[in-house]
Order: C-alpha cells, then structure tokens, then sequence
C-alpha cells in the first residue's frame, strides 16, 4: 500500500448482543480488501443521543489504513453499508435502534459535503460516544474543521459513557 490514509470508523449496536455485534464488527472490518485493521478502542456502554427513549448502545472506534487508490472514501464507505446489511440492519427511522451501524468519521484529513459523504462525520464532535473511544486510540488528533480532539472532549464531559473492562 502506497502512502495509505488512515480512516476512522465508529461502530454502534443497541439490538439483540451489542458487545457480541460490535466484536463480530471488528473482525469484518478486518476482512475488508485493500485495507489494514492498525488499532481498536475498548468498547463503551452508552447513554442514547436523539431519541431517548431505547436501549444503551454499545459503541466503540477502529482505525484502518486504506489504500486510497483501490478504495476512495465512497468504494470503503459502500464496504462498511455491506457489512451492515451483513448484520441485518434495517433503515427505518433516523436514530431508531439498530443491530449495527458503522460511521466514517475521518478519512485521512479529506473533506467532502456529497449528499452521500459528509467528512468529517457532521455530527462526531458533539458526540461523547465518538469522541471518547477515538481519544483512546488517537490521543494527538486534530479534526478537520473543528480542531483538537481533547479540546472538543471536554465540552460533552455531561453525557453517560462506561468504558467496558
Ligand atoms: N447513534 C445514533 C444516535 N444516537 N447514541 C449512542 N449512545 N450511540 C450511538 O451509536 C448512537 C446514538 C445515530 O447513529
Ligand atoms: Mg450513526
Ligand atoms: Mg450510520
């Protein structure tokens, strides 16, 4: 792989066994051609955002170095809608609890506004269910847009997250 990009994809599960989901997650992440698995966060038991009222969601990061030539932003994107389908996700309502999803936050440091791909992922910096795992795995990291990692963490310090041991 020539001068790969790193990309961050956050996992999330609230159906069914959400820790069995998320492992089951990392281990397809792992499978994706053209891309190399280099580090995983713990996972995170937490708080739900928008609509209140379902399940804690088990949440965790990856980071995958991608061959940006075999795999542009769009192709990996379509690999991680694959693996969703692979675990029975059904879009019904935005928000609504789901077996998986899979989010690319980052793709290196491109930035896209498509009406398929937004990068960064619009809404991780408000997020404690990102922002968190992702610290642990890219302490130093600067988003896009928005700046460093440790400065957005400290404004959701409010929301309800447990790291699992
Ligand atoms: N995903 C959402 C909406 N709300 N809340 C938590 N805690 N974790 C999620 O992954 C999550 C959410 C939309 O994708
Ligand atoms: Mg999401
Ligand atoms: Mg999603």
């Amino acid at each position: 792989m020539l001068a790969p990009v790193t990309a961050y994809v956050a996992l999330g599960a609230n159906l069914g066994d959400p820790v069995e989901t998320v492992r089951a997650a990392i281990e397809a992440l792992r499978e994706i051609a053209g891309a190399n698995l280099i580090a995983v966060s713990s996972l995170y038991r937490t708080a739900p955002v928008g609509l209140r009222d379902q399940p804690d969601f088990i949440n965790a990061v990856a980071a995958l170095d991608v061959d940006g030539a075999v795999l542009p932003a769009p192709t990996f994107l379509a690999r991680l809608f694959d693996i969703e389908a692979a675990f029975g996700r059904v879009r019904s309502v935005k928000n609504a609890p789901r077996t998986l999803d899979l989010d690319l936050l980052l793709f290196g440091t491109e930035r896209s506004a498509t009406s398929s791909l937004t990068l960064p992922h619009p809404r991780m910096a408000e997020r404690a269910f990102v922002l968190a795992p992702l610290a642990e795995i890219a302490p130093e990291l600067a988003i896009p847009g928005w700046g460093l990692l440790t400065d957005l963490l400290g404004k959701v310090s409010r929301q309800r997250i447990e790291r699992l041991p």
